[in-house]
């Protein structure tokens, strides 16, 4: 008798300490999924598409819910990351320079004139560079899973041609998240002032900044044009990749099986995204580029002598903040970028 008392006090106790880990697995009725750009964008898409391919791997186990505007954290980008670890956000789609601030190996992709074309795009992200990222964003306390794309940013403004540096002198620039950002524009002469996505497009139409930068998809996406920038040099100093990741504590609560459904939904919706945010942008078919003409924009390339200015002034910038990111990173994927053009 005694025994089988202590038998089931003994059930009873393992019962109520396995409670907590039970509760724990149940699965949310809606996960919120993060993004700062929506469906307009290939960026936005790209969320979108995920959560449909997860709806239909898990067969509606894990049911997402997208927010764009970065509404969980009222359009401020760069509390975004915290957000992630906090809970407050599943899931998100998010950019390199945005998290910058939390993870500090992100400035990598920052770097004025690092990376090249497409080709040295994916061979950081798809390469050992790629991986060390990855490792720095778990260190953080978040899950990555799968390679998106923002796109190589392109500078505009409302007043005249840049070509060289010396166009750029006094102007003032809207630039996003990271302080590096800051160090680059000041370096070029100009006049940066760092503000949310939501902030700057009233800047820009009001005039309190005379320009800005971002990828063609999103200058076209937001109707840029419209708050009067008609100047566009297309200098591609840097290419902004996305990144698809979950809470760890969200992650954790999913089963093996549902893990690895989202995984494989996110680096399928990510290769989807990459190749919507590079359409009508390359040599092959420049259909965007032309749009953008079509708005009235003057269109600036500058010519190797003219893009040379830009990256002298600049290599200051490139070496003071290989220091933050970490110079083993920094050579890691400058080796992978030379690798790619041989
Ligand atoms: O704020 C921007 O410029 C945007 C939309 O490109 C990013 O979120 C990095």
């Amino acid at each position: 008798m005694q025994k089988s008392l202590f038998a089931l006090a003994a059930a009873a106790a393992l019962t109520l300490s396995i409670t907590p880990a039970v509760a724990e697995q149940k699965y949310q009725p809606e996960y919120r999924l993060s993004t700062v750009l929506g469906t307009a964008f290939p960026w936005g898409k790209g969320g979108e598409r995920w959560a449909e391919l997860v709806k239909e791997k898990t067969q509606g186990r894990i049911n997402i819910k997208m927010y764009p505007g970065t509404s969980l954290v009222a359009g401020d980008q760069t509390r975004e990351f915290t957000a992630i670890r906090q809970g407050v956000i599943d899931l998100a789609v998010g950019s390199s320079i945005n998290w910058s601030p939390q993870v500090k190996e992100l400035n990598l992709f920052s770097l004025p004139f690092l990376v090249p074309d497409y080709r040295a795009t994916d061979a950081l992200t798809q390469g050992e560079t790629g991986k060390m990222i990855f490792k720095a964003i778990e260190k953080n306390g978040v899950v990555p899973l799968a390679w998106g794309e923002n796109g190589f940013r392109e500078i505009s403004n409302s007043k005249h041609e840049i070509k060289t540096p010396a166009d750029m002198k006094g102007m003032k620039f809207r630039v996003v998240g990271s302080p590096l950002f800051n160090d680059t524009f000041t370096a070029l002469g100009a006049n940066p002032t760092q503000m949310s996505w939501a902030d700057a497009q009233p800047a820009l139409a009001s005039g309190a900044v005379d320009g800005q930068e971002n990828p063609i998809s999103v200058f076209l996406g937001a109707k840029i044009s419209t708050v009067g920038q008609k100047y566009l040099t297309q200098w591609g100093y840097m290419n902004d990749p996305l990144i698809f990741v979950v809470n760890r504590r969200v992650w954790e609560s999913w089963s093996k099986a549902d893990q690895d459904a989202v995984r494989e939904a996110a680096i399928q919706a990510g290769k989807e995204e990459i190749a919507l945010a590079r359409k009508g942008l390359t040599a092959t078919d420049n259909s965007l580029w032309k749009e953008v003409e079509a708005q009235n924009v003057k269109v600036t390339r500058p010519n190797a002598v003219e893009l040379e200015q830009f990256k002298k002034l600049t290599q200051p910038v490139r070496e003071k903040w290989a220091k933050t990111i970490g110079t083993d990173l920094v050579k890691k994927a400058e080796a992978e970028i030379a690798a790619s053009h041989k």
